[in-house]
């Protein structure tokens, strides 16, 4: 049994690395020491954790040095020069880069869809892409009434996909347009606010854009169908918090709207919201929108009449949590269950000694009075 690890968290200023502190306080993590790191140009900022200001320290192989347990959400480049560092040294990266995504050697895994794929992890385990999490926690409980044969998506993301800049964009030019100012434009190619731009990462030769491909190739593999027939429009639109999905799924047998709601709300982290008579479907913002929350919601589940066996379906989950830093604590936390850390991190010599003396003080408080609560 482990006490609590040294975890790191690399990109510890930007959206996603201040999501993954405070899940890890939200869900009492076993955290023994937090270790905030950044670029050196972030270096030195403040950051919170348990109650306590914590100084961001530049990235660097030493800081890296005994960390149990790094949570890598920066740039493709900083997890490729750094994760081996802490995997080498026994360490686990949990990346929410896509650089190791489609490695065969790294298993990428949404716990829900495919945990059992952290059973063959060498140091390195890759979070997926956002809008694929929320997809794939879909796709799974309905691949398990008929076999997918055809997924067509089209993505309706928020800015916060992009970055606390990208935030900031959206309010300048929110109040620009309002105020009939000529907006600033700075991170989009193009004004976002009123505005939706079918653009998310650079665009390949094919035509798709990298959060396409992303989808596409991401699904198969989670999924384990690398045959799986799917496609992607992904569009970026003036919304804050919460990726957006409009989810169309051709089945190789029939499936009935009322099986796939049946299937979809016993599936654990899935919340189905299906009652247009009464205005109820799923929404990002506003009261009960899937900002702020751990669940992935579906509703708008309607047979598509144009082909045999097929689905239409509208999907809306956190992007900043269950898209990113819940998924990568819930990593953690199923690593965690798997036993990862129970013997080699103490098998450290400075965690084997105090784990020698807390089992001593253990013993000794056996007949000690404490309550269950305070042990
Ligand atoms: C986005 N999927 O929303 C990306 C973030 N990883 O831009």
């Amino acid at each position: 049994m482990t006490r609590g690890l040294n975890v790191a968290v690399l990109g510890a200023t930007g959206a996603v690395g201040q999501q993954i502190m405070r899940i890890l306080e939200e869900r009492a993590f076993p955290v023994a020491e937090l270790r905030p790191l950044a670029s050196a140009r972030s270096a030195g900022q403040v950051v919170s954790f348990r109650g306590k200001g914590l100084a961001v320290q530049p990235v660097s192989d030493e800081a890296l040095a005994r960390v149990d347990l790094a949570f890598f959400a920066a740039s493709g480049e900083a997890s490729a020069r750094y994760a081996p560092v802490v995997a080498k040294a026994g360490g686990v990266v949990i990346d929410k880069s896509s650089h190791y995504r489609m490695n065969p050697a790294v298993p990428l895994v949404v716990p829900e869809v495919n945990g059992y794929d952290l059973n063959f992890h060498k140091g390195i385990v890759a979070s997926p892409n956002c809008s694929t999490i929320q997809m794939v926690m879909a796709l799974k409980p309905l691949s398990q009434l008929a076999p997918l044969k055809r997924v067509v998506v089209s993505t309706y993301q928020a800015v916060s996909g992009t970055g606390r800049d990208a935030m900031t964009e959206l309010e300048n030019q929110t109040a620009q347009v309002l105020e009939e100012e000529k907006p600033t434009i700075s991170v989009y190619p193009y004004q976002i606010a009123f505005n939706a731009l079918p653009h998310i990462d650079s665009f390949d030769v094919s035509g798709y854009t990298g959060e396409e491909l992303k989808m596409i190739h991401e699904t198969r593999k989670i999924l384990g169908q690398p045959g799986l027939a799917i496609t992607a429009t992904t569009v970026r639109i003036p919304v804050f918090i919460g990726h957006s999905e409009s989810v169309n799924v051709e089945f190789g047998a029939p499936v009935t709207p009322e099986q796939a709601r049946a299937a979809l709300a016993a599936f654990p982290g899935v919340e189905v919201r299906d009652d247009p008579s009464h205005l109820e479907y799923p929404l990002a913002a506003g009261p009960g929108g899937a900002a702020g929350r751990d669940e992935v919601l579906v509703g708008r589940i309607r047979r598509d009449q144009s082909v045999p066996y097929g689905l239409d379906m509208w999907i809306v989950a956190d992007n900043l949590r269950k898209g990113a830093a819940t998924n990568a604590v819930q990593i953690a936390e199923t690593l965690l269950a798997l036993g990862q850390w129970s013997e080699w991190s103490l098998g450290r010599a400075e965690a084997a000694a105090a784990a020698a003396a807390d089992d001593l003080g253990g013993a000794a408080n056996a007949g000690s009075g404490l309550t269950g609560d305070e042990r």
